[in-house]
């Protein structure tokens, strides 16, 4: 029998819930709501200034035409519903970054439909990419797929700030979706960008067929790295039309609060991002998502390839629930 209280002894003396279970996880996403609500405002309270919310800016510096086959993703080759395009040129992103600073973004993030990073001018442009982003004063993260010991130390020495790749799910519902590359390939790349001394950015995707169990799963295995990702993307699946998760149900709102208010108690210094699938969501449902403790957005009209709210109507959002843009961050997050 686990209680949720059980699952959080511990964390008395270091601020940290230890050595949690799959089930005791499981017993914090299934308390009633209204004590889950308060467990988390109260974490969140106390490790962070609960009315800033981080405005990231993300683009996609190379798309389509992936060799993956990640099933809830528009640029795998094996659905093609987005056409491959040519890598953006270092000034066309830079020219984006500035336009997303001026709107208020304070992170850049960047991503390209790679399997992995190949050495080369394209990575040597990706480099070009980070050391600009960062010259704008703005933190810079890429997403490239897997990655060697040496590209990790190559993108650190660029000045990058964080380096984004998910787990997406639970270990055991991961094979369900993604064949083409492993659970362990992707801890690996985690570990190399952990090592090169740049921040984590990992999360997952919430409404893709897969139970509870898996969410806690992930959840669970995301605060079991040693130290918990810096930020914690949690994505709402986008069913893109042409991709095997074309017709999954839309996810319940209160499932991504549980979600984010049982990601924010496990891992209470992360910064945890509302991040895919806002465009499928109330103002409501969103607000309620920032109490429990998500802390970051994607700011701007477009994620990589598909919608997400305009700017105007997502400061308009911060502004009537009395919260406001976070500074440019000293220590990355
Ligand atoms: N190719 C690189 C990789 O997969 O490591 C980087 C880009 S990839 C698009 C980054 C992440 O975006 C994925 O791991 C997944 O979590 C998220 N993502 C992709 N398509 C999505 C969708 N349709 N809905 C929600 N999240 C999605
Ligand atoms: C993450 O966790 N979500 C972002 C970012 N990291 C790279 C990507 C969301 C992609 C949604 C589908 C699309 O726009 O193609
Ligand atoms: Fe490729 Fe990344 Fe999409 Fe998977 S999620 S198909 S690796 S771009």
């Amino acid at each position: 029998m686990h209680s949720a209280s059980q699952a959080e002894a511990g964390s008395a003396a270091t601020g940290q819930p230890t050595m949690l279970t799959i089930p005791d996880v499981r017993a914090i996403y299934d308390l009633p709501l209204p004590e889950l609500v308060r467990r988390a405002m109260l974490v969140h309270q106390a490790h962070h200034d609960p009315s800033e919310v981080q405005l990231c800016s993300l683009l996609s510096v190379k798309t389509g035409g992936c060799q993956e086959d990640c099933g809830y993703c528009p640029q795998s080759s094996a659905h093609g519903s987005v056409p491959p395009e040519a890598m953006l040129s270092v000034e066309e992103v830079l020219s984006k970054a500035r336009t997303a600073q001026q709107a208020g973004a304070t992170r850049f993030c960047m991503g390209a439909a790679w399997r992995s990073v190949k050495d080369g001018p394209a990575f040597e442009r990706v480099l070009d990419m980070v050391r600009g982003v960062r010259t704008l004063g703005m933190e810079a993260c890429v997403t490239l797929g897997m990655l060697s010991d040496d590209q990790a130390a190559q993108l650190a020495e660029a000045g990058l700030t964080a380096y984004n790749h998910n787990l997406d799910t639970s270990r055991s519902f991961y094979g369900k979706v993604i064949t083409t590359r492993t659970y362990d390939d992707r801890l690996l790349t985690l570990q190399r960008v952990r090592r090169a001394g740049v921040s984590v950015c990992c999360g997952g995707i919430i409404g893709m067929g897969e139970s509870t169990d898996d969410r806690c799963a992930l959840l669970h295995t995301l605060a079991s790295l040693d130290p918990p990702p810096e930020s914690v993307p949690v994505n709402a699946l986008v069913a893109v039309p042409g991709t095997p998760l074309e017709a999954r149900p839309k996810i319940d709102p209160l499932e991504l609060v549980r979600t984010i208010a049982t990601a924010r108690i496990l891992m209470p210094k992360s910064r945890v991002r509302l991040s895919a699938g806002r465009t499928e969501l109330s103002r409501e449902a969103q607000v309620l998502c920032f109490l429990v403790g998500a802390n970051s957005i994607f700011y701007g009209d477009k994620l990589l390839t598909t919608g997400n709210p305009d700017c105007d109507e997502d400061l308009a959002l911060l502004h009537a629930a009395g919260l406001h843009p976070a500074p440019p961050e000293a220590a990355h997050a």
